[in-house]
């Protein structure tokens, strides 16, 4: 199976309560409504943001006399006790946010995918119990014990001392964490063909971002004496049954940038996420992060497997396919307000998204409200890493009427982020990966925000 979105997707029935995206402004909708006039109506119509959080006071969303607090049961009542031992699970009032799987997208659930519901995540980490989900055939709970990562040369040239780690061993060795994301080529696939997703988790969701823990790749092959000028290229091969094989560049690998991963986001990979073994390729697609990893070989050619030679290929307005595309180019989502919330009332929002590259550090984001006729630029919060996501924010207040939202991320290299218009002039629109496009979301008068295209 490849990533082929099916033509058309179809929302559960349950959709807008199902996927929770109500929640962030729908909830205690009248008491809400009352918090936003008070604290705004100093702001007035100004998109002077600074003013608009100063004017902002301490009364809840609930609203009510801003000289009572009400004592509730829990402030005079005794709380739970600690477990004796146990893993911690978010508030049951937050059990909306889930990874969601698309019905009809794919036949099977093990050659599928699961999006992370990235218009409820703040900051740039994916916690872990979020991070989207692709898998080729299914997913397993590895036995650390008995994982072995053998590393070999394409021939005795190529690496001098063939070798087999366990696991323990591995962890022996220096390690390194690092933040980066992870993106499917396929994310965003289904806009191509301008069949617009309801929301940001199902258009942009096959995107996550870690901190990983794990050994460089470089240190294990100078361990086995590869030899890096003869071996130009590394074979990454997964121990599942989809036989997921990549060919990874060794300038790559040579940067110190490709990670032999056992650590995610503080505690052991997910097996979801390849427990106990996966290679980090930051920048690179996500095919070629493989998982379960059990082997690692040197040659001097690219190997040329299904999953780069028919599979994650491009294919380009002149009917010629482009292969070995691994690079995610610069890309940004507003991922609130977007598809499926809706908006209360007219003042003051936080138009907050992610933006990231492949090939570095994203420079700079500008937020439009109309559509791409005028920009401001946001506010880019800290950390900002290099192949990881970027969290901005910008100051909007919403004057009721019809808004087209968009922003467009430039990294470090000086690449902007292309238009659709930009977009197809050179890819056309029968690709399925590599979608990188400027986003919209509709804001409609009745505050609903819808995803579309502007052609
Ligand atoms: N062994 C193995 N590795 C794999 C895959 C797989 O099916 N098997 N899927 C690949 C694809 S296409 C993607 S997008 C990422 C998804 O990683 P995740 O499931 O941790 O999000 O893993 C990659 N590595
Ligand atoms: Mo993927």
């Amino acid at each position: 199976m490849d990533d082929t979105p099916g033509r058309l997707i179809r929302a559960p029935e349950n959709f807008l309560d199902a996927a929770g995206v109500r929640r962030v402004f729908d909830e205690g909708k009248q008491g809400r409504r009352d918090f936003i006039r008070r604290a705004f109506a100093a702001a007035g119509a100004a998109a002077a943001g600074g003013a608009a959080r100063a004017a902002a006071n301490p009364v809840g969303p609930e609203g009510g006399d801003p000289n009572i607090l009400e004592l509730p049961e829990h402030s005079r009542g005794l709380g739970q006790g600690v477990a004796a031992e146990g893993y911690g699970k978010p508030s049951r009032y937050e059990s909306n946010v889930q990874r969601r799987h698309s019905p009809g997208l794919t036949q099977t659930r093990q050659a599928s995918v699961s999006f992370a519901p990235l218009q409820s995540l703040f900051g740039i980490v994916t916690p872990s119990g979020l991070h989207f989900e692709r898998h080729h055939q299914g997913w397993w709970d590895v036995d650390p014990s008995k994982h072995r990562l053998m590393l070999n040369g394409s021939d005795e040239r190529m690496l001098r001392r063939p070798m087999v780690f366990t696991m323990d061993e591995l962890m022996r060795l220096p390690s390194v964490s690092r933040f980066h994301f992870i993106e499917c080529g396929a994310n965003t696939g289904m806009e191509w063909g301008n069949v617009a997703v309801p929301t940001c988790q199902y258009s942009h969701g096959m995107l996550s971002c870690s901190e990983f823990t794990g050994v460089p790749l470089k240190v294990l092959l100078e361990l086995a004496g590869a030899d890096l000028k003869r071996g130009r290229y590394v074979l990454a091969e997964g121990a599942d049954g989809s036989s997921m094989t990549r060919t990874i560049p060794m300038e790559m690998v040579e940067r110190g940038e490709v990670l032999v991963a056992y650590g995610q986001n503080g505690e052991m990979l997910r097996p979801e996420q390849g427990y106990p073994l996966r290679l980090v390729v930051p920048g690179v697609q996500g095919v070629s992060w493989v998982k379960y990893l059990r082997r690692i070989e040197v040659g001097d050619q690219p190997y040329a497997t299904k999953d780069e030679a028919v599979h994650y290929i491009d294919l380009m307005p002149d009917g010629r396919h482009r292969q070995y595309t691994s690079i995610q180019e610069c890309k940004s989502v507003v991922t609130t307000p977007s598809g499926g919330q809706v908006l209360l009332d007219n003042g003051y929002y936080n138009i907050s998204g992610l933006a990231w590259s492949g090939r570095g550090k994203v420079k700079r984001v500008d937020v439009s409200v109309d559509g791409g006729r005028s920009w401001r630029t946001a506010r880019l919060e800290t950390p900002v890493l290099s192949k990881c996501l970027t969290r901005f924010n910008l100051d909007w207040v919403w004057d009721g009427k019809p808004a087209l939202i968009q922003s467009r991320a430039t990294d470090e290299t000086g690449y902007v982020q292309p238009t659709y218009r930009e977009l197809r002039a050179v890819r056309g629109s029968r690709s399925i990966y590599h979608n990188n496009s400027v986003q919209t979301w509709l804001v409609q008068e009745s505050g609903e925000v819808k995803n579309v295209q502007l052609s």
